[in-house]
């Protein structure tokens, strides 16, 4: 493996020469300043950093890479710093460079006949998506982090969150992109063409790729028309295979309009119950909860109805036990902001071995019930908590010391749980990661459930690419 890092330059010429390219508001040098860009934000890990650059254009950007580039000095590109992975953390060596992209926050081009919109990387997803709906459309990429999360993070990570079940991850929202390659040179991939056979899916690779193939600058995102009849219900379920039957039930008389599926057991919205005090759940209390949304563009398609009509049907044969409909705006509003306080809330409560996993959509209550069941047995003190975005095969499978436990020792059995979780997700041939990505916390699994040819693959690209080793080192690949 060639050279990654090389310490090789002293900090002055690091900083004269960083601010000779981005000037001075574009650099920061002081510990104190560099600090919030050095933690991820679950506070697991903590790097170190001789400069944080915020680049303010593309070129700035390019000619920051090239700089590195010729002195060997690895990269940890950065945007909200929100992911779960401590993707966009530096190492505690204390030689990368953190580059920002915070500073290219520009919507570039907008156009609701393409039903497209050119951003630049550093556009907070809540910003963008404000810019779409002010145009009548709708950007569909939504997450509890959306008001932080900036666009180049969520392609680098291909987010998920709720809506994938309708519109696909960040992957699938991505038409074009400009991207900073290692070696300094820019690739302008900015089409923003639905149709375009033309040999490999360059901007295919960057997605996902958690900044170790290149720096994502811009993209190009498809946009849907935005619609204008919603209705959300909130229920209480017997079992985690009833959730799944709902959906079954949902698709079968509205398949097109569902817009979000997501499952929880009753750990999280207890949480946010304890830790936001003034959360008030609409249905009575029951060890499962179901959120369902479904949405259409037409204003009069009569959804609210269609939705009653579905769960009083599941009412009848079982499957719900109690429902309730946002009736307002607001109502809606409180309900998403409770589902999106889980994240907060379980930092709020303890320490917490996350599983972001995904199985077949069929199998979910199955690996539920298999998960809990391996976990219990080998870790009889832990809680449980299962949520996630069932409508996509995605679930958070979240462990916590038991209550009054200490953090410190339960944190030592992260691998073990980890395993003891993935051992279970294999069996369902599933996935370690479905919306978070790999940063350094799952970088070791790569060789243990991703290795062989699929592994070697990514080594190749990885090489071709960054034939240096700079971008993102300890990230995504062991
Ligand atoms: C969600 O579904 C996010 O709320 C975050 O993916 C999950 O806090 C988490 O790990
Ligand atoms: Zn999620």
């Amino acid at each position: 493996m060639p050279e990654r890092t090389a310490a090789s330059v002293a900090n002055s010429e690091l900083h004269s020469a960083l601010t000779s390219l981005v000037g001075d508001k574009g650099c920061l040098f002081d510990p104190e300043d560099t600090a919030a860009y050095c933690e991820d934000w679950r506070q697991i890990y903590h790097g170190q950093t001789p400069a944080v650059v915020r680049p303010a254009s593309t070129a700035e950007v390019a000619s920051v890479v090239r700089f590195c580039a010729e002195r060997r000095i690895a990269i940890v590109p950065q945007g909200g710093n929100t992911g779960m992975m401590g993707g966009a953390t530096p190492s505690a060596a204390g030689s990368e460079v953190v580059l920002s992209l915070s500073r290219m926050n520009k919507i570039r081009e907008f156009d609701v006949v393409d039903l497209t919109m050119t951003v630049e990387a550093g556009v907070a997803l809540k910003t963008a998506q404000d810019a779409a709906t002010a145009e009548n459309c709708m950007l569909p990429l939504s997450m509890g982090s959306e008001g932080t999360a900036q666009i180049g993070g969520v392609i680098s990570t291909n987010a998920g969150g709720n809506n994938t079940v309708r519109y696909g991850n960040a992957r699938e929202l991505v038409l074009g992109l400009e991207v900073v390659l290692p070696d300094g040179c820019i690739w302008n991939g900015l089409r923003r063409l639905r149709k375009d056979n033309t040999g490999y899916c360059l901007r295919q690779l960057f997605v996902g790729a958690e900044g170790t193939l290149g720096i994502v600058t811009a993209a190009a995102l498809k946009l849907v028309p935005r619609p204008h009849d919603i209705a959300l219900a909130f229920c209480s379920l017997p079992s985690a295979q009833a959730a799944l039957d709902l959906l079954v039930l949902c698709r079968r008389s509205h398949a097109a309009s569902i817009q979000a599926f997501e499952y929880s057991d009753s750990g999280l919205p207890d949480l946010v119950c304890k830790h936001f005090p003034d959360t008030r759940l609409p249905v009575g209390h029951a060890d499962h909860y179901a959120l369902v949304e479904l949405a259409d563009a037409a204003s009069d398609s009569g959804l609210r109805e269609r939705l009653e009509d579905l769960l009083s049907q599941a009412m009848d044969c079982g499957i719900v036990l109690d429902a309730a409909l946002a009736g307002s705006t607001a109502e809606r509003a409180a309900l998403w902001q409770m589902r999106e306080n889980f994240s907060e809330a379980q930092k709020r409560e303890s320490a917490i071995i996350k599983n972001d996993v995904s199985v077949p959509v069929s199998k979910t209550p199955e690996f539920i019930a298999q998960a809990t069941e391996a976990c219990a047995r080998k870790f009889p003190d832990i809680r449980i908590m299962a949520y996630g975005h069932l409508g996509d095969g995605n679930i958070h499978f979240h462990l916590f010391p038991a209550v009054g436990a200490g953090n410190e020792e339960f944190m030592k059995l992260d691998h073990a749980i980890m395993d003891t979780v993935n051992e279970v997700v294999r069996r369902f041939d599933g996935s370690f990661s479905a919306e978070h990505g790999v940063g350094q916390l799952k970088a070791y699994m790569m060789e243990k459930w991703r290795g062989g040819v699929e592994l070697d693959t990514m080594r190749q690209i990885k090489l071709a690419l960054d034939p240096l080793g700079i971008m993102n080192p300890g990230k995504v690949l062991p």
